[in-house]
């Protein structure tokens, strides 16, 4: 099982897109463990941007984070990171295909809607910065038997 850090972020939240977002997610069968609508503070966005630091689009990208809330979500599933990255589509609104959350619901290239963690790693960064210890819950789903094929003892 792998948790993702998911962003809705402030168009997605003005927009009125958190609903049907989530609802993408969890028809997937991804399960949410965690949720958070908070406002994020310029030296958090910093930290969670720190690799872009410095880029062309930086400042604008930590004004929008910070511009309105946004809806932070722990994510978890069997390869969760790379399905939610998939699910998210290319950054670009323009670009992202049709199908993809990006893709569907915007054309803007800076307002794309979605942050999700793009490896393991990252992960488990972005999960700490958001999240306190005992935010992000871990408790059994009636439906996983019929989400995921346990028949051969291991859940695929
Ligand atoms: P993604 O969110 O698809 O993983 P990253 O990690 O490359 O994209 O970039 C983080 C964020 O920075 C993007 N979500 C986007 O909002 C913004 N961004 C990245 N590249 C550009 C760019 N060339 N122009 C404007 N904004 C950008």
């Amino acid at each position: 099982m792998e948790t993702s850090l998911l962003i809705l972020k402030p168009d997605a939240v003005q927009r009125g897109l958190m609903g049907r977002i989530v609802s993408r997610l969890e028809d997937k069968g991804l399960q949410i463990v965690g949720v958070k609508l908070m406002q994020i503070s310029p030296e958090l966005a910093a930290t969670h941007y720190k690799d872009h630091a410095g880029k062309g689009f930086y400042n604008g990208l930590v004004g929008f984070m910070t511009s309105s809330p946004v809806l932070v979500l722990a994510v978890r599933g069997i390869g969760a990171i790379t399905i939610c990255r998939n699910m998210m589509g290319a950054t670009f609104g323009s670009k992202a295909v049709a199908g993809t959350i990006r893709g569907d619901f915007g054309v803007s290239n800076s307002f794309n809607l979605i942050h999700g963690s793009d490896s393991p790693e990252a992960a488990a960064r972005e999960l700490g910065l958001f999240f306190k210890a005992g935010e992000v819950l871990d408790f059994p789903r009636a439906s996983d038997r019929w989400v995921y094929d346990s028949s051969s003892g291991k859940s695929e």
